[in-house]
């Protein structure tokens, strides 16, 4: 970090309809997208993050789509060619992270048809778009964040959220890592016994461990590049994702 941009890959997920009140009057594509530094993980999303007290926009590509993501986002993606003119961008609506929980999206490459945009608290402002794609498998944070909402009920009612966005979304293993099995947050989770999703320097360490040793010794177990090391095709994967219009670089 700090030594130059880094790239993201934002992944594509299309809302649904019933659209959140908000966003009701749009009859164009509307997605939230996500920023990730993982598109090979994408096979195992099982839900989206947004942090309810958080302020996002929607605002127009120069393609007629509809994107959702922090101003501070859009802001750089309109001076990388994302809108109609070079520099600005118009904000369509202003939105909180509240007004998106519960909303039903359909996700590139995962074998859920249907997932859920789902409150994580620890989403930082400065980072990315604020929408994160949850990958339970892969992503210490996310097997934390998801665990405390399915273990706590009442940290679900505060949100809305119903038991059927949830409850049947179990994390899907897509890496085989030596050491650490297929599901290689759950194996640091439990060994390190981390307790939520505010438990920072466990959540560090294991993070740590899990994206080293999966992006070196990692190979996919799904798809069409199953048996192959994750370093190998990462790049390729997130190529198919582009090509298929599910995805976009973005810097920042
Ligand atoms: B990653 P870096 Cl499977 N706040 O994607 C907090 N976290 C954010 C964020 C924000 N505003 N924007 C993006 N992220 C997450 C997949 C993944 C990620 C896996 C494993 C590790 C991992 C699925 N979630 O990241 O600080 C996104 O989660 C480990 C760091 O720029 C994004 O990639 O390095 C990553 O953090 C970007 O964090």
């Amino acid at each position: 970090e700090g030594v130059g941009p880094q790239e993201y890959t934002l992944i594509k997920m299309k809302v649904l309809q019933p659209y959140p009140q908000k966003l009701s009057c749009y009859k164009k594509p509307i997605y939230m997208v996500a920023a990730t530094l993982r598109p090979e993980t994408m096979y195992g999303q099982t839900n989206c993050w947004v942090r309810p007290d958080m302020k996002y926009i929607a605002f127009e590509t120069k393609s007629g789509e509809i994107f959702i993501c922090t101003a501070r986002s859009a802001r750089n993606m309109c001076y990388q060619g994302f809108t109609e003119t070079e520099g600005s961008y118009k904000v369509l609506q202003e939105l909180l992270g509240q007004d998106l929980l519960g909303c039903a999206l359909k996700a590139p490459m995962t074998s859920y048809e249907k997932i859920y945009a789902l409150p994580m608290l620890t989403i930082k402002e400065d980072k990315g778009t604020g929408v994160v794609t949850s990958v339970p498998s892969d992503s210490p944070d996310d097997y934390a964040a998801l665990v405390d909402l399915k273990k706590k009920q009442p940290f679900r009612e505060k949100y809305g959220i119903s038991d059927e966005m949830v409850l049947p979304y179990d994390p899907i293993p897509i890496i085989d890592v030596p050491e650490l099995g297929n599901l290689s947050a759950v194996t640091m989770y439990d060994k390190l016994k981390i307790q939520s999703q505010n438990d920072k320097e466990k959540l560090l360490e294991a993070k740590e461990i899990v994206y080293l040793k999966g992006f070196y010794d990692g190979v996919l177990i799904v798809g069409e590049h199953k048996g192959n090391k994750i370093q190998d095709i990462k790049k390729c994967l997130q190529k198919s994702l582009v090509d298929k219009n599910e995805a976009v670089i973005y810097y920042e």
